[in-house]
């Protein structure tokens, strides 16, 4: 009887320390609020889906992700990640297109042609080059989980068919919240305008802007072919992406649940790069069949065009960290 009443007690003792310390019951799993801006049938919410099948196995139940997609906490990625930040959203799956905002090293990933091919970017963003642009975040009170994939962009517009440089010139272009981006687009003579994600559709609907960028998944899964005739296969920039984490949310976790975390993200980055290069083709097809008309310009004649942007923030970031990606095999 007094051993019984010794267990209890020592049960007791540990639920009270951890209801004190983490102020979750040990019973009570965790809900971790995650939020995207992009459509259900979006790359970010398939690798979505996968990482809260894979958070709750490798927590056994103790963790549960709560998807928000499409804008619900946050229009654009920029204001998700101002929720991250201030704990209002745990988790954020977004491109690292204004994430450059918050920690300006991460910039160098949206250079223009920086990336060669898919085996170029896993070789860089899953090595030592990638994890220390993960560990960078952390200045910003944000913990970089893992890379995930937008893609390489690709140029729409309303006005005509691109197939040089020159035929961007006075496009009026949506761009990210991206200096480097913006950067280009000027160097190519466009009119760059930086807009959240959420009002992309309408403003090309109205002719408030000419075109956008992006990589086809998105074109394809937010119905881009109905307000954009023309799409030209630049690939002027990869667009990486990143699921981030709350960094006191993160660090309020057990040392077990950390690394299951930190695993099912990076299982999750593979499955969702996976998911898009698959389907490229497809949604390019599928693009044509909704009369998009598809240019494929020279890139070489791009990337000559957009080298002043290169060389401008090639000193701001260090032509060492840019060699080192360049030069990764
Ligand atoms: O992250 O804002 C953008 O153009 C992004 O590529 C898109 O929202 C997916």
């Amino acid at each position: 009887m007094k051993a019984l009443k010794i267990g209890f007690l020592g049960f007791l003792a540990t639920s009270l320390i951890i209801l004190g310390t983490t102020g979750i019951s040990p019973s009570a799993p965790i809900t971790l609020k995650l939020a995207h801006v992009v459509s259900t049938s979006a790359p970010y919410h398939i690798g979505a889906m996968e990482l809260a099948k894979l958070v709750e196995q490798k927590t056994k139940g103790q963790v549960k992700i709560e998807i928000f997609p499409g804008g619900q906490l946050g229009k654009g990625e920029r204001e998700c990640i101002e929720g991250l930040q201030i704990g209002t959203i745990d988790l954020v799956a977004t491109s690292t297109g204004p994430v450059g905002g918050f920690v300006p090293q991460m910039l160098v990933v949206d250079l223009p042609f920086l990336f060669r091919d898919n085996p170029h970017v896993d070789k860089v963003l899953d090595g030592p080059i990638g994890e220390g642009l993960l560990k960078d975040l952390s200045k910003a009170g944000i913990k970089g989980i893992a890379f995930w994939e937008n893609g390489f962009r690709n140029l729409t517009n309303n006005k005509r068919a691109v197939n040089k440089p020159e035929d961007v010139k006075g496009l009026k272009l949506r761009t990210m919240e991206n200096e480097v981006h913006m950067d280009a687009f000027r160097t190519l003579g466009a009119d760059p305008t930086p807009m959240t994600w959420g009002e992309v559709y309408t403003s090309l609907q109205q002719g408030v802007i000419d075109g956008q960028e992006n990589p086809i998944n998105i074109i394809r899964t937010h119905k881009i072919y109905e307000v954009n005739k023309y799409l030209a296969l630049t690939g002027h920039v990869y667009s990486p992406a990143l699921l981030l984490m709350n960094e006191n949310k993160f660090k309020g976790l057990s040392p077990e649940l950390q690394k299951a975390l930190i695993e099912a993200g990076k299982e999750a980055a593979q499955f969702e790069r996976k998911f898009i290069r698959e389907n490229e083709t497809k949604m390019l097809e599928e693009l044509k069949g909704f009369g998009m008309q598809v240019s494929a310009p020279d890139k070489k004649l791009f990337q000559k065009a957009t080298e002043p942007t290169y060389k401008k923030y090639e000193a701001r970031f260090g032509k060492d960290l840019i060699d080192k990606i360049v030069g990764t095999k």
